[in-house]
């Protein structure tokens, strides 16, 4: 049937809420659609219900959940019974005669969070199983005109819907994990329902298994096309250099295509399709669709000319100019349009696999990104969903997040497959900052069913969010799964015993399903069948590789909490580290908010609590106890702070250590094939709550120290330093293109009690691009001297002394930040007990932007480590957590708000490592230990003996 069959002249739409979508419409009744939220087991009276949104939201606001924030000490076990009912929001809608007269009228669900019945009039119109397919379900027989439809979404709870598919394939044999770790505190059977699997807990976040709208619907009547989704594909029509050159506007081959809904199930449509593209190109034709199954394509190609556009560039590789491009299709009669904008860049993307030497392939192959030719390193972070409630996501804090990761010089995300395909601000955010996604499929550390229902479900879930996702230049490539290869070959939830059945149902999900629904809906970039992999080698060993972890071939996830990473070294010399990272606790200021005096140690009940990770608090110990003296916790508010401090300090440095390493065999490889990294990204962003964890930043966006280091480890132009046995080794990591003619390398020797360096080592040298190179190396007796510069009575002299670099280039804006390097721990140094304070704030210089920036001046009568300012006020510092080797150093704060300096300053506090060591009222004699004993600069010897 073609658009003849249309009877009336307008398209209805009752609820239009895509962002982007402009349709005729004749009425918009989205202010009469109250609803109300029941259920509960029939223990909860009905309550105003949110659409989008989620219950637990819901139930907060209606006061049902009367213990508070949802995050608040043990509220995670306490609301769960909300997770173990069933709920059922419903709401009363009017339909007008107009929208009746349409030939399809469907009720369209953008996100249902995850196993309903839709309820039209009493009427089944259908079923929802997945939280990530947008489903459409015909109305126009269940509806009536006038005010009372009656309109239910009968939400099962999502654990025991989870539990009930695991019991009825586990008739047939079992698909594990049978359940989460018992220190996730979760539920279990995530994998057996397809939705966030972090909602049934991980291990930084608890179980809060959400139900309910969590998208926006629509009520729509049609009679021709709708436009759901716009494809998008650019090919240069000339060859791309292999250096970014702004002033180089290649032409393109476009193709467009146009996803439509159709209001018949098959036939031809006829109809005209315009498209735009910025003010570059309009066409408008007439076209015949053919439509199968509701849906048609339309295709269209055209050329843009060479110089017309510019080209959209990866964060600090150029700009990201994005273009409009508007897709509508109008009915025959020209009465009936729908239209879609979307934003485009043009790119090209390549992962590349080629064999590091095709004359001996035994060095395995590389696994590098190419943008426009040009290949680059890639810097990043793991993305978790901003809130374990999506619904409490705010556009403003998506954006915040990933304006935080650019402004630490990332280039590249890896969107994780435990959670979300996240919101479409966040890939339009993305696009605006030149941040590269890696967006996995959402399947995690996890076995999956694969019935026929389960592979259907997969099936449509992967067709929305491929055709909804395609257009932004922000992706890189597609990934099947986080971690299931691995978890498959090493044999984590017991499936040897029958590999070939799991293998096999392997296979048929991720290479049979996923890849081709993915590569028929998007041909324009890469996709890997899981992440971590060995990429083409996995494939070629049958995708469960013998070694998935190897270092010669794909990406690798690294952890290891037993090891000193300090050191610089022992890392996997990985060609693409997707994953590593250690842990730490957020600020007290997060943790205060949600927990009691009784809460503040790290032993405490709640401290094991909201430690998911398996022995993570005793790991933690052990990590700070490696490198730093482990405060004293008395139960007090100061001690737990000091305790937070040390996990943060432990983390940060350890993951700089791990970067930094990483950065340096970017463009180097060991006679056996191990180098030629190409990416670093690190576990993980951000947070779902307040709990220890990976995150760099804190939930609501404080930034841990971990953070500002990121932000130095990933400056485009580096110093790295490590030692081997005993000689420090120099090294310069360059991301820029070009090389740096003229530089001058620092290198200080200094004493932990003594502000004046003992040595400094000046050479002037030229830095390569895009490489790292060993620029000293410098043996500690020889060149550093350390027997003479280093001395001291009771100590060893690799730890009385350490090493900084610092980097100026000549002619060039390039800033290149200071580093540091600990010949020995923290631990065993004389540290002195500095006075660290903040001597003043002034300003605010407020630019043109509104952006707030006040200088505080920090002081210190001595040599300091991990100088750490807080304040309760929203902001960030241009450094924190820092060494100070200097008497006086000014920090610039950021404001997030207007303030004064007065208030800044009355907020601010400054804490250094020696604040942690047990107090100088301590006696010897109270001591169990001299290495207790903490002396002020004014003590005799000025030396903290440890
Ligand atoms: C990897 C991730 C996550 C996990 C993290 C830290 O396994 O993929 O599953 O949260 O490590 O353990």
């Amino acid at each position: 049937m073609g658009c003849g069959g249309k009877r009336s002249g307008m398209l209805a739409v009752v609820m239009l809420w895509w962002s982007f979508v402009i349709t005729t419409a004749t009425t918009t009744t989205r202010a009469a659609a109250n609803w109300t939220l029941t259920g509960g087991n029939d223990t909860v009276m009905p309550v105003g219900g949110s659409v989008p949104g989620g219950v637990y939201s819901d139930l907060l606001a209606a006061g049902v959940l009367d213990q508070g924030d949802i995050y608040y000490r043990y509220n995670d076990l306490d609301y769960r019974w909300v997770s173990k009912s069933n709920w059922t929001y419903s709401t009363q809608i009017s339909v007008d005669s107009s929208l009746l007269s349409h030939s399809r009228v469907a009720l369209i669900f953008d996100g249902l969070d995850t196993a309903a019945e839709i309820v039209v009039n009493s009427q089944t119109v259908g079923y929802s199983d997945n939280m990530f397919v947008r489903y459409a379900f015909d109305v126009k027989d269940q509806l009536q005109e006038g005010d009372s439809n009656t309109l239910e979404v009968k939400f099962e709870s999502p654990v025991e819907y989870a539990t009930r598919k695991y019991d009825i394939q586990a008739e047939d044999y079992e698909v594990p994990p049978k359940c989460v770790d018992a220190a996730f505190k979760g539920e279990c059977h995530a994998n057996h329902i397809r939705k966030m699997q972090a909602s049934f807990s991980w291990d930084w976040g608890p179980a809060f298994p959400n139900l309910g709208i969590w998208k926006d619907w629509h009520l729509v009547g049609w009679d021709s096309m709708l436009v759901t989704d716009v494809y998008f594909s650019a090919t240069p029509t000339s060859d791309l250099p292999s250096r970014p050159d702004a002033s180089f506007r290649p032409g393109w081959n476009i193709t467009v295509k146009v996803w439509c809904d159709a209001s018949v199930e098959s036939g031809e449509v006829e109809g005209s399709l315009t498209l735009s593209l910025g003010d570059i190109y309009t066409v408008k034709k007439p076209i015949t669709a053919n439509v199968e199954n509701y849906e048609a394509v339309l295709e269209s190609n055209f050329t843009v000319d060479e110089n017309q556009v510019d080209m959209w560039w990866p964060n600090e590789y150029g700009a990201q100019p994005l273009y409009p491009l508007t897709a509508s299709w109008s009915d025959a009669a020209q009465v009936e349009t729908s239209t879609k904008t979307v934003r485009v860049g043009f790119r090209t993307v390549e992962l590349n696999q080629d064999y590091i030497d095709s004359s001996n392939t035994s060095l395995g192959r590389y696994y590098r990104m190419k943008v426009n030719n040009v290949v680059m390193f890639m810097k990043g972070s793991n993305w978790i969903p901003a809130h374990i409630l999506p619904e409490y996501v705010t556009p403003g804090y998506t954006r915040y997040l990933l304006r935080m990761a650019a402004d630490a010089h990332q280039n590249c995300m890896r969107v994780w497959g435990g959670g979300i395909y996240e919101s479409d601000i966040f890939y339009e955010t993305a696009d605006e900052l030149g941040i590269l996604i890696w967006e996995d499929m959402m399947f995690a550390c996890s076995m999956y069913p694969v019935d026929d229902a389960f592979l259907s479900s997969v099936t449509a879930e992967v067709i929305t969010q491929v055709r909804r996702l395609q257009h932004h230049p922000s992706i890189l490539l597609w990934a099947g799964n986080n971690e299931n290869e691995g978890a498959l070959r090493d044999d984590w939830y017991g499936t040897s015993t029958n590999f070939d059945q799991y293998k096999a149902d392997y296979i048929k999900l991720y290479v049979e399903t996923i890849r081709p629904v993915t590569l028929e809906n998007d041909d324009t970039r890469p996709i890997i069948v899981s992440s971590p992999s060995n990429g083409l080698e996995s494939e070629e060993e049958g995708y469960i590789a013998e070694n998935p972890g190897s270092t010669k071939y794909g990406d690798v996830h690294y952890y290891n909490y037993y090891m000193d990473a300090w050191k610089g070294e022992g890392f996997p010399r990985a060609r693409f580290a997707s994953e590593y990272g250690f842990q730490s606790w957020p600020s007290f200021k997060s943790m205060r908010d949600v927990t009691v005096e009784e809460d503040w140690s790290s032993t405490s009940a709640m401290s094991y609590h909201r430690q998911h990770h398996p022995l993570g608090q005793e790991e933690l110990a052990l990590q700070v106890g490696l490198h730093l003296v482990t405060p004293q916790e008395d139960g007090s508010a100061a001690s737990y702070q000091h305790y937070i401090y040390v996990t943060q300090i432990h983390q940060a440095m350890a993951v700089k250590m791990e970067t930094e390493f990483y950065r340096r065999w970017m463009s180097s490889i060991t006679e056996d094939g191990e180098g030629y990294t190409s990416g670093a990204l690190y576990w993980q962003l951000n947070d779902v709550w307040q709990g220890a964890s990976w995150a760099s930043v804190e939930l609501g966006g404080r930034w841990k120290m971990l953070h500002y280091y990121s932000k130095n480890f990933f400056a485009p132009v580096i110093t790295s330093l490590y030692m081997t046995e005993e000689d420090v080794k120099v090294y310069v990591v360059s991301d820029l293109i070009d090389d740096i003619q003229t530089a001058n390398l620092n290198i200080e020797l200094h004493r932990y009690d003594e502000f004046e360096p003992k040595l400094v080592i000046s050479s002037d040298i030229s830095v390569e691009g895009q490489t790292a190179s060993e620029a000293l190396s410098l043996s500690i007796w020889n060149d550093l001297h350390i027997d003479t510069h280093c001395q001291h009575s009771l100590y060893d002299p690799v730890d009385v002394c350490f090493v900084t670099s610092n980097l100026t280039v000549a002619d060039s804006a390039t800033i290149v930040p200071d580093n540091f390097y600990f010949l020995g721990k923290p631990k065993d140094a004389p540290l002195v007990h500095a006075q660290v304070k903040v001597n003043s704030v002034s300003g605010p210089v407020v630019s043109s932007g509104g952006n707030w920036t006040f200088t505080v001046q920090v002081t210190s009568d001595a040599v300091a480590l991990f100088v750490w300012m807080e304040t309760d006020s929203p902001g960030y510092f241009s450094q924190n957590g820092f060494i100070m080797t200097q008497p006086s150093v000014d920090v610039l704060f950021y404001a997030g708000q207007e303030i004064t300096s007065g208030e800044l300053e009355s907020s601010l506090t400054v804490t250094c490592l020696t604040d942690t060591y047990p107090s100088r009222s301590h006696t010897q004699e109270e001591s169990h230990d001299m290495k207790d004993r903490v002396f002020h600069p004014n003590d005799l010897n000025n030396v903290i003996f440890l």
